[in-house]
């Protein structure tokens, strides 16, 4: 705590803040401000966020960006932003080429710093991230990822069920993350389909949420993988100006996709249970469609994103004449997170997740206890996702994933990898 911050809280009674700086303000900027501006009005937090700066390239976009979302100042190098006296943690929002390069700086500079999914673009950067999360640990700085499915309360109570060994021994887990904003093949050329600056497509958008959803909800690393994975369509018009991700207008040439469009895959656990996934920007008719189901010798547990205020669940070892699916509604006080907000059946949405982790993160950097997914986690999904791609490239060959116990190289042998010294 600074001392600014220890009087401000001894004069008002009010909780220390923690000034919050963010770099990029588009879609998932947008989501991330939501959960700053609201996490301290609702739950009650030890640390009261405060929206210091948030940081973009272009000035006057950036300020009203900052006017919009509730950020009290803008800058335009992130530099400056890591550098201001009133940020002590910093969120990484931008494309996946600069989370590493960032993410490191603000560890370094002795800063807190939450990164957006997927940590990097590859095993190498994500290594570097690691390393940079360790050395900030032994000084006080902590360093987490933004997974956010993990604090759907419904998903943050299947891992409860797992944990208490509701659904026994694992056998099966079937997940698919589908969306179908590429069908269109005119659909232009946007950063999230050049591997320069996403690192992969689908693969690495939505496949790095299910790998990230099916370790945590098994408690278990994903021990190798046989996969598949297209590019469907090969070249798209070259956008006519800056675009968000998601949409935006499109010039006349053409330029090649140099990502994939899906991934399919299946996996074996530590444990031995079979795991399926399914990614994809081209399954027409789904806009967000996020399903999974796991099996085990008790039990078993179903979720679906679009429902996600549900959870079915069918416990093995009832009477076979009355056993079946059951769905339960989330929302109850005692369910994970939901002692802060409305009474039972009032339902929450996507942006509640977002919400809860800064609840997560804020009450993790009071206590200076250890936040998850941390930056080790964010690697072994990076790990699965590059096996992922090493088996496509290889006709599906099965291909092992390291353990996370796996060494990460010491920072000489990674600047040969990543040409960065
Ligand atoms: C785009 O495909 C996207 O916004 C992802 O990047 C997010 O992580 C996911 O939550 C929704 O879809």
């Amino acid at each position: 705590m600074t001392p600014t911050q220890a009087s401000e809280a001894e004069a008002g009674g009010a909780p220390p803040t923690l000034g919050v700086g963010m770099v990029g303000y588009a879609f998932m900027g947008a989501a991330h401000s939501q959960g700053w501006r609201t996490a301290g009005h609702v739950f009650d937090l030890p640390l009261r966020p405060r929206l210091a700066a948030v940081c973009g390239r272009d000035a006057s976009a950036v300020r009203e960006a900052a006017a919009r979302l509730g950020w009290a100042a803008a800058e335009t190098d992130w530099r400056a932003l890591i550098a201001r006296d009133d940020v002590q943690l910093v969120d990484v929002c931008t494309p996946g080429d600069s989370h590493a390069e960032i993410a490191v700086a603000a560890l370094e500079a002795g800063k807190h710093v939450l990164c957006e999914k997927p940590l990097a673009n590859s095993v190498a950067e994500a290594e570097e991230m690691v390393r940079a999360a360790e050395a900030a640990r032994a000084r006080g700085q902590l360093a987490m990822v933004g997974f956010n499915y993990r604090r759907v309360p419904a998903v943050a109570y299947a891992r409860k069920l797992i944990e208490q060994g509701r659904l026994g021994t694992l056998r099966h887990v079937r997940v698919t993350y589908l969306q179908d904003w590429l069908v269109d093949p005119e659909f232009p050329l946007t950063w999230r389909l050049r591997r320069e600056y996403a690192g992969s497509g689908a693969l690495g958008d939505l496949g790095a949420h299910i790998v990230d959803l099916v370790q945590f909800l098994s408690g278990e690393p994903i021990a190798g993988v046989s996969a598949l994975t297209e590019t469907f369509v090969k070249q798209r018009p070259v956008p006519d100006g800056p675009s968000a991700g998601l949409s935006g207008g499109a010039g006349g040439s053409l330029g090649p996709v140099t990502v994939d469009d899906a991934a399919v895959f299946t996996g074996r656990l530590a444990s031995g249970a079979l795991a399926s996934f399914e990614a994809t920007r081209f399954a027409a008719g789904r806009k967000n469609a996020l399903t999974l189901e796991i099996n085990g010798s008790a039990g078993s547990l179903a979720f679906d994103l679009e429902r996600l205020n549900e959870l079915s669940f069918h416990d093995h070892t009832e009477q076979a004449t009355i056993a079946g699916f059951r769905r339960i509604l989330v929302t109850e006080p005692q369910h994970p997170y939901l002692e802060a907000w409305w009474p039972p059946g009032h339902a929450l949405g996507y942006e509640h997740t977002f919400v809860h982790q800064v609840r997560d993160l804020v009450e993790a950097v009071a206590k200076g206890a250890d936040p998850a997914p941390s930056f080790a986690d964010g690697l072994q999904v990076q790990r699965v996702l590059a096996a992922v791609e090493e088996s496509a490239a290889n006709n599906a060959l099965y291909t092992p994933v390291p353990a996370p116990s796996a060494p990460v190289p010491p920072a000489a042998a990674a600047v040969a990898a990543t040409g960065r010294a």
